[in-house]
């Protein structure tokens, strides 16, 4: 018997701000993703998301690519600057022409396109109004869905409602989606990003009632750092503002009481309307989509550990009398000092099934490395390959243990720019002749993985 289901979405992700580039092309409008590489906090001298991977100009060699790779499916992002125009709503016909060939495109090849979308570029025209801290965010992202739900509902069976919700509250300014400078209630923020959300699922029963919808956060196993029960209680803390609560807003239609006491006893609070309560409640999805790259590990924190903590992507958590993740000796690391954990994949994946029971996606996964383009146009990634092989296992036990999957959409399709580590940091199936200072000609090779991948889809997940 196969592993996975007969008609498993295999296929990749991609976002449109990383990997579309031509930021003053047909009609898009400024977003804050534009001159995040200017920002002092960026590394100097990266050149980044303006001309990205230039896929606005070579989408259909890279659908192309996907199609030689026999994917099922692929998540990409829609740019909300190439489709609105300003806070009035004005729509951007040329942004909207241009997803509807790609999707169009995408169908000619029996690729299934699952939308994500937002992916973290927020129109300037919102971010001067406030961007994801006000609920004047609600409102933009309200006109946005309709926008996108009227003009592409009719073909899109799959949409993803925002990328990495928890990321915005959890690293906001690290991924630059929230002004370093500006100081926040970040729960207040998730807040309006859950409103966000709610609206949208409503609008897309209202507007295009057979397709199916999503949120897609990133969700990772807490482990807790030894076997001591306060550092268990850590685990709980931090599994609950890492992963749950961003869930189960969504999933149950309430905050749980734990999360709104702890806010309390740290003097915090969020303000929610009634009508809010109400949406909320009202907002089921049809399945949970989730990016996983590791796990996190946590203990109780001392005042001595706090004040050596270092806040990236990956580790950086840390809330006196509450957890801090640290880092996990048994795991292995990537070239960037990501923690490798395919087991971690399995935990993650039988512990969203078991609370929600809803089918799962997984829309990113996947290493970053600095991939070498040999002389003979050969990239050797096979790093690459033993990190997919590994997690396609546990997946596989994952399906055998009882969790329901739709599909498996690693990141990235083609090479795209990092979001704070530049193109050095390449995730693609396909590599993208541009360097950090030097824009080259944007050829594409196939990596090794290109072909390993293909290979795998064609036997549905055997190799
Ligand atoms: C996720 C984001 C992606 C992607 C990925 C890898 O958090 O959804 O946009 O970039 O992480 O992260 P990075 O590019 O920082 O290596």
């Amino acid at each position: 018997m196969n592993k996975f289901p007969k008609d498993f979405l295999w296929g990749a992700s991609t976002s449109a701000y990383q990997f579309e580039g031509a930021i003053k092309q047909g009609g898009k409008v400024s977003s804050i993703m534009d001159r995040f590489d200017e920002q002092p906090s960026y590394p100097k001298g990266i050149t980044g998301f303006k001309e990205a991977s230039d896929h606005y100009n070579h989408w259909k060699e890279d659908v192309k690519l996907m199609s030689e790779m026999g994917f099922k499916s692929y998540r990409f992002s829609i740019s909300w600057p190439r489709i609105i125009k300003n806070k009035e709503g004005e729509i951007n016909k040329e942004g909207i022409k241009f997803y509807n060939d790609l999707i169009d495109e995408l169908f000619k090849h029996k690729i299934e396109p699952i939308v994500t979308m937002f992916h973290f570029d927020i129109p300037d025209f919102i971010q001067e109004i406030g961007g994801v801290c006000t609920n004047e965010f609600t409102k933009q992202f309200e006109i946005y869905s309709e926008v996108l739900f009227k003009n592409f509902g009719s073909k899109i069976k799959y949409w993803l409602t925002i990328n990495e919700l928890n990321m915005f509250a959890l690293a906001g300014q690290i991924i630059g989606v929230v002004p370093s400078d500006q100081k926040i209630n970040s729960w207040q923020l998730m807040h309006h990003l859950n409103v966000a959300q709610a609206k949208a699922i409503v609008l897309c029963r209202k507007i295009c009632p057979s397709a199916k919808i999503g949120p897609a956060p990133n969700i990772s196993t807490v482990y807790p750092d030894s076997n001591k029960p306060l550092d268990y209680v850590a685990k709980l803390n931090l599994d609950m503002v890492r992963n749950w609560v961003y869930l189960d807003i969504v999933c149950r239609g309430e905050y749980s009481p734990i999360f709104i006491n702890g806010l309390k006893k740290m003097g915090l609070e969020i303000t929610i309307t009634e009508e809010e309560k109400q949406i909320l409640k009202n907002s089921k999805p049809d399945f949970i989509a989730f990016n996983y790259y590791s796990t996190m590990t946590v203990k109780m924190p001392t005042e001595e550990s706090l004040k050596n903590t270092k806040k990236d992507q990956q580790q950086g958590l840390s809330m006196p009398g509450f957890g801090e993740s640290v880092k996990n000796d048994k795991l292995e690391k990537t070239q960037f000092g990501w923690e490798i954990d395919p087991v971690g994949f399995r935990n993650t994946l039988r512990e969203v099934y078991d609370r929600y029971q809803l089918p799962i996606m997984i829309t990113e996964n996947g290493i970053g490395a600095r991939d070498v383009l040999e002389e003979d146009g050969k990239i050797h990634d096979n790093y690459r390959i033993e990190y997919y092989e590994k997690h396609i296992q546990q997946m596989a036990l994952a399906i055998a243990d009882g969790v329901e999957m739709i599909g498996y959409m690693p990141w990235s399709a083609i090479d795209l720019v990092s979001t704070h580590e530049g193109i050095s940091k390449r995730y693609g199936f396909v590599y993208v002749n541009r360097d950090e200072f030097d824009l080259k000609d944007m050829k594409r090779y196939k990596k090794d993985s290109f072909h390993w991948y293909k290979e795998l889809i064609k036997n549905n997940g055997e190799n």
